[in-house]
């Protein structure tokens, strides 16, 4: 008898714990429209925990201590493919993603690279790294000709001195801005040797005084409210900060440029932290993602491309049609990827970003 009451309860237990399934997922900030989340909620009857970050470094220490409690974490392929190698991820079940089906093999094999045979990862969105202007006050600090769709414009201390007037951002992303001044100095953006990356030294130290700050996530209301006129940032969030002043109706312009020299293609990819206490759940989050309309519904909001074939047909005009977005062959030709560094590169490097940052 007391045994049976035993078995009772722990079956009470576990059914009320079945009526609260849960999904902690941990994305980019402003990098979804959150009617999604009600509807998959909704859909489901799961609970989602929504949390977000603005910085790969973030996620990564997160993620390397073990413990996060995160069912799903959304790192850009270059953090993803060390973190793999590090036994961060669980292999995905393919049976519980259905709607894998409608991925679109163009991104699949680019971002095979990080993740071979994409078996840790599912793409959500991917994009590029570029300038966005507030393209009335850059003129009126530059002039007519201002360099705007060139990396001149933010590496060029000359340029740099006159915009510090209007205000300038750039990411707190050293995996970012360095490949980018390295493709200024005309060197290999992806180069891999540290003789070769400190030359960017020089460049960021001069114009780091100029740099109001740097982050990754303020730029977007700072552009789209006028107290910035330029920020070296994400190509989405750009475009989500032209259309914030558009509907501010605050005479705000804002535009997006690929700088002409070239520019950063990178991969956001959903995946599983091995330790996730709720891959079940982890599933039908990354499935309901994969729906064609839910894929759809999340870059008409967001700007972004993203890795759904069949999602293409009903984007609207404005993202599907936007080189700046769904780039045409011309324009993917000025695209570079990146790879990630050695550890002791990468140790290099954060200490290079810390001495430039602090402008000592
Ligand atoms: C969303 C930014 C995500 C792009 N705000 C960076 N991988």
């Amino acid at each position: 008898m007391k045994f049976t009451g035993m078995t009772m309860a722990a079956a009470l237990v576990a059914a009320g714990a079945a009526g609260a399934e849960e999904v902690h997922v941990y994305n980019w900030s402003d990098y979804i429209d959150e009617e999604l989340l009600t509807k998959f909620e909704e859909e489901t009857g799961i609970d989602l925990i929504y949390d977000v970050f603005d910085s790969n470094e973030i996620l990564e220490t997160k993620l390397l201590a073990g413990g996060s409690g995160y069912d799903v974490v959304v790192p850009s392929g270059t953090f993803l493919s060390r973190q793999i190698q590090a036994g961060a991820f669980q292999k995905l079940d393919k049976s519980k993603l259905p709607n894998i089906e409608n991925m679109w093999d163009a991104i699949e094999e680019r971002t095979e690279k990080y993740d071979p045979g994409n078996e840790y990862s599912v793409n959500y969105m991917w994009g590029s790294t570029g300038i966005g202007v507030n393209i009335n006050k850059v003129k009126e600090v530059l002039g007519d000709d201002a360099p705007v769709n060139s990396l001149a414009l933010l590496f060029d201390p000359a340029n740099m001195e006159k915009l510090a007037s209007c205000g300038v951002h750039m990411l707190d992303a050293p995996t970012e801005v360095i490949p980018a001044a390295l493709t200024y100095l005309g060197e290999e953006s992806d180069a891999q040797d540290y003789e070769t990356i400190e030359k960017v030294e020089p460049v960021l130290t001069a114009i780091a005084p100029y740099v109001l700050k740097f982050h990754s996530s303020e730029y977007i209301n700072a552009l789209a409210n006028g107290d910035i006129c330029v920020a070296f940032g994400w190509s989405g969030d750009i475009l989500q900060a032209r259309d914030r002043a558009a509907e501010a109706d605050n005479g705000v312009e804002i535009e997006y440029h690929i700088p002409k020299e070239g520019a950063l293609m990178w991969f956001d990819q959903m995946a599983i932290p091995v330790d996730a206490p709720n891959t079940d759940a982890a599933h039908k989050f990354i499935n309901f993602i994969m729906d064609a309309n839910n894929a759809a519904a999340a870059s008409n909001y967001v700007y972004y491309a993203n890795g759904n074939m069949a999602s293409q047909a009903l984007l609207n005009e404005d993202v599907i049609g936007d080189t700046a977005i769904y780039p045409d062959e011309e324009t993917v030709n000025n695209l570079y990827t990146t790879t990630t560094w050695d550890p002791k590169v990468n140790r290099n490097v954060t200490r290079l970003w810390t001495k430039i940052k602090s402008g000592t």
